[in-house]
């Protein structure tokens, strides 16, 4: 992959279109409007919004039996973000926020997408539509399959079902030809159970949503301070003095975040927004909790905003650490103590090049002394970010700087100050800990061949890039997925498409149709699951299960409503069904001796499992049971202790290259509006940034539109450039003239997938760079 790795080139390239124009359901989007962006999140419009959605989607009693159950510690956990829960005692009768609800009205749906639905619509019919179109559809009532040459799904029982994902997976030459995706809303009893099966297949290809997501944060923090998570708690928050948040738009995508925010505010604090967007939860909160912001004028959140180039991260903490040792604002004990590399980090820094940093960033040296002088007069300092910091091509580099300035100024291990990476789905913590990672520890499978008795294998499997390239190869035949909408939320889409499609068999454990039933192997699956919302009866009773969330607390999650169908089967079930059904002897007892069955019927089995195979999960069900849960141990905010190389925490040294964008192009970052969950598509809404009713815009500074003599409102087409050429194209997206730095665009995913490369991405992390993605704007023919 050598010559895809580099920079785009400033040469001419070819006009040839790629391979494939394929659409991906690109909808008709005539009624779209542009208004002014707002300046206040949330609010009486919020709950309105809020409640619309979840009466339109499940009637009105439904609606709010379901809702006032929603992350009550006797209900069930949000399936939206991974933002914890404050304690019992501390917690609202209604305790979600507006896309909390959509996410479960999404769920809670009485549409069904039934066996009739799937006969009366081909696949290639259902390919025409938008993900929107796909969503509305409902619920999955039945196992579905697409037969080699079939041009319909149709049911399927669920015993044949496994007994043909047992046949193709025992029909590989070696274990390694299946690949075993995971999205982030897996319990985590459903996740040990499948990194269990798929470990005892014989693999360890479990790619996960992660690494597109924060496994640049797992990365970083990992080798800086030995753990790959976050280090406060939501009293942090509140106690903190200055809370930096860069890359993330918490109103949208964490809005319960607000809420301790707003807290954090009312108790002194300052914060510091970094962001090329000025988004409008960052700017002020109207808590529909609370009358002031009902009727007030709300709180307002950032004290300072550094609207900041694309990318130029990495240069602005560097910056910042350069100040603060110019002005001998370190914590020296902390460092002695606690840190390894601080003579050669201070050297590094000193150096620094402040014209190089004024271009990378965009800033100007005042704005960036505003900032250092804010963090030298804190003494407790929060640094919060999301997917703006970890999908670039120098994404670890520029966490471990951020960590960096947590580390000299003593910010971890103590009250009020730390790093808080801002996870993306509800589970996606948990799922890592139970396992589902593809570069497991050591420590972890010889605990799993202790507890079960098999060996493990131990060679590391594929990332979901790898997994694409394997499938693209045709090494790897069989792909399943573990929730997610794996062809839109990869990069590349029509490449990623092509090898979808080279697979035998693509398996899909679902609650609603997406793109990735529609774009499938020569057979494809569909495996229907309860959502978190519905309860779970197994043989031994009603199933609880186990979440954890971004700051490592865990706790029950339990479902309240009737299953959307009574075909429907948990997760954890299902995986524990496709592992017997693989892996039976002839016989017909366990290949391994391990007790499936018994797993499925009753989830405390797998949870006294967990409780003897991850670390810091002892007595598992009881603790993880109480209201409240309990939290994973995290040596550096607990002791102060640091499993790294050195036992300490690591100061990294990163050189700054500024990403080099040639004349005529922009760095187009890729991002979520306020009406979607990633690749489900709620509705056309993105009012705080003033869009309604469609969601192919592209967000460029007013002068650059008019330097590339185009128009604002004019319809073009994005073609991005990478080494390997300029075949890349989204068609038609609207001009949006908007407040974003000079020389940078924004526009939102799943749709402008087909246009990041494969092969660009993190080093270290390997995450696609979905935040740096270099675009030219082409016009139309009217
Ligand atoms: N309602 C809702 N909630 C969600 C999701 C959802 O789709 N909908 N998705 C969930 C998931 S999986 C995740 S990972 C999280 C995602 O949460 P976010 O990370 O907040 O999601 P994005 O929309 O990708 O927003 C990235 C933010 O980073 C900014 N940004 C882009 N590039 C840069 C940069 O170079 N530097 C800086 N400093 N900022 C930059 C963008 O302007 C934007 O504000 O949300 C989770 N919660
Ligand atoms: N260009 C670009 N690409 C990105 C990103 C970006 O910012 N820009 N963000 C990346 C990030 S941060 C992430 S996390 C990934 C997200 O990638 P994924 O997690 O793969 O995608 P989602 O859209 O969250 O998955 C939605 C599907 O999950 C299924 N589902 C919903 N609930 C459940 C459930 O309870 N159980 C099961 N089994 N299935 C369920 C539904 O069928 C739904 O259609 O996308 C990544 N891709
Ligand atoms: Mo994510």
């Amino acid at each position: 992959m050598a010559e895809h790795d580099g920079p785009v080139s400033d040469e001419p390239v070819s006009d040839e279109h790629g391979p494939g124009d394929e659409l991906f359901g690109v909808g008709d989007e005539t009624g779209l409007q542009v208004h002014d962006p707002k300046s206040a999140a949330a609010g009486v419009t919020g709950v309105r919004v809020a409640m619309q959605r979840a009466v339109g989607h499940m009637g009105a009693a439904r609606a709010t039996t379901t809702l006032l159950k929603l992350n009550q510690a006797d209900g069930f956990d949000c399936m939206s973000c991974a933002w914890p829960d404050p304690d019992p005692e501390h917690r609202h009768t209604a305790e979600f926020c507006e896309n909390g609800a959509k996410a479960v009205a999404e769920e809670g749906t009485t549409a069904r997408a039934t066996p009739e639905f799937f006969a009366a619509h081909s696949i290639a019919d259902l390919d025409r539509h938008d993900e929107h179109w796909l969503g509305q559809a409902g619920r999955i009532t039945h196992p579905m399959v697409k037969r080699p040459g079939g041009t319909h799904y149709e049911p399927i029982d669920w015993d044949d079902a496994f007994a043909l994902v047992a046949q193709h997976l025992n029909g590989l030459a070696s274990p390694d030809e299946a690949t075993f995706y995971t999205s982030g809303r897996a319990s985590n009893e459903a996740a040990f159970t499948y990194q269990l099966f798929v470990r005892a297949f014989g693999t360890n290809n479990l790619p996960d949503c992660s690494n597109m997501c924060h496994e640049s944060t797992s990365v970083a923090l990992g080798e800086s301070i030995g753990i790959g998570k976050g280090s406060v708690s939501l009293r942090d928050i509140y106690d903190a003095e200055v809370i930096v948040i860069a890359g993330q738009n918490p109103g949208t995508n964490h809005p319960r975040m607000l809420s301790a925010l707003e807290t954090a505010k009312r108790r002194g604090a300052k914060i510091i927004s970094i962001n090329p967007l000025r988004e409008a939860g960052l700017v002020n909160f109207r808590n529909p909790q609370k009358p002031r912001g009902v009727v007030g004028r709300g709180t307002d959140l950032t004290d300072l905003f550094l609207p900041i180039r694309i990318n130029g991260d990495l240069a602005l903490f560097q910056a910042i650490g350069s100040l603060l040792v110019e002005w001998d604002a370190i914590d020296h004990e902390f460092v002695a103590t606690h840190t390894h590399g601080y003579e050669e980090w201070a050297a590094h820094v000193a150096a620094i090049d402040w014209a190089t940093v004024e271009t990378a960033t965009g800033l100007t040296r005042a704005q960036i002394t505003e900032a250092a002088e804010m963090i030298r007069g804190s003494s407790a300092t929060i640094y919060c970010w999301a997917m703006g910091l970890t999908q670039h091509r120098n994404s670890v580099a520029t966490i471990k700087e951020v960590t960096n300035l947590a580390l000299v100024r003593g910010d971890i291990g103590k009250r009020g100050a730390g790093v808080c990476p801002v996870r993306g789905h509800s589970n996606v913590q948990g799922d890592r800990t139970m396992g589902i990672f593809e570069k497991p520890a050591p420590e972890l499978l010889d605990a799993l061949e202790q507890e079960f008795g098999f060996a493990p294998p131990r060679e590391h499997g594929l990332d979901v890039v790898e997994a694409i390239r394997a499938m693209r190869d045709g090494t790897v035949r069989v792909f399943m997925g573990l929730g997610g909408n794996f062809l839109h939320a990869a990069p590349d889409t029509t490449v990623t498409a092509a090898a979808l499609r080279r697979t035998d068999l693509t398996v899909q454990v679902s609650t609603k149709l997406n793109r990735s039933h529609l774009v499938t192997g020569d057979t494809a699956l569909i495996l229907p699951t309860l959502g978190r919302t519905e309860v779970d009866e197994r043989a031994t009773g009603e199933q609880v299960v186990t979440v954890e969330d971004s700051m490592s607390a865990v706790h029950a999650s339990r479902g309240v409503n009737a299953p959307a169908s009574p075909h429907l089967r948990g997760e954890t079930a299902i995986v524990a069904g496709l592992a017997a059904a693989t892996l039976r002897a002839p016989d017909g007892s366990d290949r391994h001796g391990i007790a499936w069955g018994q797993m499925a019927e009753d989830y405390d089995v797998v949870r006294g499992h967990i409780s003897r195979v991850i670390p810091g999960c002892e007595d598992y069900s009881r603790r993880a049971g109480r209201p409240g849960g309990f939290v994973l141990p995290h040596p550096p905010r607990d002791s102060r202790t640091f499993a790294t190389a050195s036992g300490r925490g690591e100061l990294a040294v990163s050189p700054i290259e500024v990403l080099h964008v040639p004349e005529g192009h922009l760095l187009l970052q890729t991002m979520r509006s306020h009406d979607q969950y990633n690749t489900t598509i709620y509705g056309f809404s993105d009012r705080y940034r003033g869009i309604e009713d469609g969601r192919r815009v592209v967000f460029v500074h007013r002068d650059d539109i008019a330097a590339f003599d185009l128009q604002d409102g004019q319809v073009v087409d994005l073609r991005s450039v990478w080494s390997d050429g300029d075949h890349r194209v989204a068609p038609a997206f609207r001009i949006v003239a908007y407040d974003t730095p000079r020389g940078t665009a924004a526009a939102y995913y799943p749709e402008t997938n087909p246009l990041v490369p494969l092969d660009s991405t993190a080093i270290d992390s390997n995450t696609p760079t979905s935040k740096s993605v270099v675009v030219r704007l082409e016009p139309r023919p009217a």
